[in-house]
């Protein structure tokens, strides 16, 4: 069955990879549209960054649309020393020929799952959950509509990467990521302890590069620059790559294990705020409400990156 999708996204270096995947698998994904948001990078730079990347995969017809400049209630946390390089290097993306889309993101959002089938879409969360909040909030009638909302966010065991306890995602907009884990809304989490063991290795690299492709370099090189600045935070070690993962789910889920849990966000405390509280073991009580990611087959999802990119331009 083809799945339609709809990609809510800060690009940022692995949302370019993300939306390069679900992209190179039309037969499995239909992409309805991408919403842009502010997240790694300003709004300005991630929506036209979001039409750079399909400008690179021959898809500029997916419509792109901007949707909010800034989280619900903190100021915006970028994280442009990681992702500049998408803004800087215009050898790796190319500039987009067309326009972004005059509609809002939010409203495209209560368009696009207002119109449709209960149940029928799937909304892909690669950046901080504001979006999707804002559409809740604006229409909360199209919650019915989501059939899965796949996040990657969060961190169960391996606890922050932006502060000691928070992934970047949540902590950016924690109060839009608290009003969806209690939305109702199907929801799958891929947090960092799945997205940690999905590492660049020169050869996995070597792969991308050797596909013969437009597309294939691109990654390879926009992964290894990167990678350079990642080593001066986190050693030798290769770079994770978050976003992808939750395209790879779509189209194999199988490459993923997990267990539903409940999972409540840190709103409060300034310690601790966008800390994902996951009940792993069951103690609280507290119904399950997402169902969290912890294991992955981190080479059979480079043999599907490699296997699909091959195929774009
Ligand atoms: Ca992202």
């Amino acid at each position: 069955m083809r799945r339609r999708i709809i990609i809510d996204t800060d690009p940022g270096i692995d949302d370019a990879v993300a939306i390069l995947l679900a992209l190179a698998a039309p037969e499995k994904l239909e992409v309805l549209g991408i919403v842009a948001v502010a997240g790694n990078l300003p709004l300005t730079l991630t929506e036209r960054n979001a039409r750079r990347i399909c400008e690179l995969a021959g898809r500029a017809d997916v419509p792109v649309y901007a949707g909010c400049a800034r989280p619900m209630l903190r100021p915006l946390k970028t994280a442009d020393h990681i992702h500049g390089e998408t803004a800087r290097d215009r050898l790796l993306l190319p500039e987009p020929t067309t326009a972004l889309q005059t509609l809002h993101g939010v409203d495209f959002l209560i368009e696009a799952l207002g119109t449709a089938e209960a149940g029928t879409i799937t909304v892909c969360a690669l950046g901080p959950l504001t979006n999707i909040a804002m559409a809740l909030v604006k229409a909360p009638e199209v919650a019915d509509k989501v059939g899965e909302l796949v996040i990657m966010g969060g961190a169960c065991f391996e606890l922050g990467n932006v502060t000691p306890a928070a992934e970047f995602n949540i902590h950016v907009d924690p109060h839009a990521a608290a009003l969806l884990i209690d939305s109702g809304i199907p929801t799958t989490i891929i947090p960092l302890d799945v997205t940690h063991q999905v590492l660049t290795t020169p050869s996995r690299l070597e792969a991308l590069r050797l596909l013969g492709n437009r597309c294939g370099p691109a990654v390879a090189a926009l992964l290894t620059s990167f990678e350079k600045r990642r080593r001066r935070k986190f050693g030798s070690r290769g770079r994770a790559l978050h976003d992808p993962c939750v395209i790879a789910y779509l189209l194999r889920p199988a490459l993923f294990g997990g267990r539903e849990v409940n999972v409540a966000i840190e709103t409060q405390s300034p310690l601790t705020i966008g800390m994902t509280v996951v009940d792993w073991w069951g103690v609280t009580g507290r119904r399950p409400n997402a169902r969290l990611m912890n294991t992955v087959d981190a080479g059979g999802f480079f043999d599907l990156l490699t296997e699909k990119l091959a195929r774009l331009p």
